[in-house]
């Protein structure tokens, strides 16, 4: 079908991508995109820029000079590489009436809203964005970040190292005290447990009778350890009242040691407004963005919607403490090594990305969460290609699966991020260290596969 030419309208070539970042006027995006057959390049990437902006497949009567002035406009094409670059005037996006600031909601909306099902486009994905900092200025970001929970832990506040945890599994199907117990023993070894992102307040296990549980096997560990413990409730649900009674529950309960809970938030489901409920409300707690069904856009087999890099950049914008950001290939989500550059850019106060260069002036770090399919053999190996431990990892079957008992596989977590720092030979540092070696016979395939000949050197015979 004959699509309006808007190329004049929508697209200026001749625009300076470096003109552009030093106006600090344009929230800049990148897309990888492919026109649907029949459709030109330029053509098409316009016709995007329409209705990410202003326009729509024709030209309306309504338009004045003023609307032309706040045209998102394609400044760069690639048509080799299938890549295309979009310029979108900082006025175009929303801001509270309460209190003048930019929301994330308004920024999909936009770059990833209309876009994505548009007869002329056959996919497109945004790979990297860039904010100018006046438009950096008006998201809320974090509240509380990883120095919070070390200075709870009494470590120190800056490089304060890897926190061991897990999630409570099986991820759906304890009742109230097998839930409290998994807690305890798990603390017993380690720092910090996570809901999983399921759990809530399930018939089953109702919140109301498992968190004083949970509270109680939170002061008992404390007790047995001399150490300070953290949990991260999930607070996530549809509305907004609900989730705030969940919040103010948790809090009540826990009293004293309130401020050694985290909120959960199933942030990918529940959007950027559910994120916003748990960050404006509740900004003495750390925010724990997690972020199952995002693999629906971001997995590498999508050509839509954003990737993960992108999400978890988004993250900290709307204020995520931390985010989860994949295993880079250590686990058992998808992703690879690379995806590092997901860590850097939310924990830092700059990075490269993969096309543009983001200061963050001082927002506070979004936290990298390692979760899926840990263990203490994968840690080693993650640490080395991250580059640093200053994460937060949750285990789940890294922890419940080790053959001793979760303290045993807390514990063996703890050690593994210790062989790393003391660049230690695994299989000497187990030698020395029992959990670690243990390890070893817990989880024999990933053994097998990551450290061949371990029976005979440590000799454990089947
Ligand atoms: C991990 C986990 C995490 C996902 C999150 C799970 O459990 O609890 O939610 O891995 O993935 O439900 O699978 P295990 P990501 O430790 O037992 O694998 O962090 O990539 O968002
Ligand atoms: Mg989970």
């Amino acid at each position: 079908m004959a699509l309006l030419d808007q190329t004049n309208r929508y697209s200026d070539l001749s625009l300076n991508e470096d003109e552009l970042l030093a106006g600090g006027n344009h929230i800049l995006v990148a897309y990888t995109m492919e026109p649907a057959e029949g459709y030109g390049y330029l053509e098409a990437a316009a016709h995007f820029a329409a209705e990410s902006s202003t326009g729509t497949n024709v030209e309306v009567s309504t338009t004045d000079d003023f609307t032309k002035g706040v045209d998102a406009l394609v400044y760069e094409i690639d048509e080799a590489k299938g890549i295309m670059k979009i310029a979108y005037p900082n006025e175009l996006f929303d801001r509270n009436v309460i209190d003048g600031r930019a929301m994330i909601v308004s920024f999909l909306t936009l770059a990833i809203g209309n876009n994505q099902g548009m007869g002329d486009i056959k996919n497109a994905q945004m790979f990297d964005f860039y904010v100018p900092p006046r438009m950096l200025q008006l998201f809320d970001g974090p509240a509380k970040d990883i120095s919070d929970m070390w200075r709870i832990l009494g470590r120190p506040i800056k490089d304060g190292g890897y926190i061991a945890g897990t999630i409570i599994k099986p991820k759906l199907g304890l009742r109230p005290e097998p839930f409290a117990e998994a807690a305890y023993q798990f603390w017993l070894g380690g720092d910090f447990i996570k809901n999983d992102e399921p759990q809530g307040n399930q018939v089953f296990c109702p919140m109301k009778k498992v968190i004083p549980l949970v509270y109680d096997a939170m002061k008992r560990a404390q007790d047995e350890t001399g150490e300070a413990k953290l949990f991260s409730a999930n607070i996530t649900a549809d509305d907004h009242h609900e989730m705030c009674a969940r919040a103010d529950y948790v809090l009540e309960t826990f009293g004293p040691d309130a401020d050694k809970v985290a909120f959960l938030v199933d942030g990918y489901v529940g959007g950027p407004g559910m994120v916003t409920t748990a960050r404006r409300n509740y900004p003495n707690q750390y925010l724990h963005y997690h972020r199952a069904g995002h693999g629906a856009v971001t997995s590498p087999s999508s050509k839509r919607g954003y990737t993960a890099f992108i999400l978890a950049k988004m993250s900290r914008l709307m204020g995520a403490s931390g985010i989860h950001v994949g295993t880079m290939g250590y686990g058992k989500m998808e992703g690879d090594a690379s995806d590092k550059i997901i860590a850097y850019m939310i924990e830092r106060d700059e990075c490269q990305g993969p096309v543009y260069h983001q200061k963050w002036y001082g927002m506070k770090p979004t936290t990298p969460i390692i979760s899926g399919g840990m263990n203490a053999l994968r840690l080693p190996g993650f640490f080395e290609n991250l580059g640093h431990g200053n994460v937060i990892n949750t285990s789940g079957g890294g922890s419940y699966g080790h053959i001793d008992s979760p303290a045993a596989g807390a514990i063996s977590l703890r050690q593994a991020y210790d062989c790393w720092k003391q660049g230690a030979d695994p299989i000497e540092y187990a030698k020395e260290h029992k959990e670690f070696a243990r390890a070893f016979e817990s989880f024999e395939h990933d053994a097998d596969a990551l450290y061949p000949g371990w029976r005979d050197k440590l000799g454990v015979h089947k």
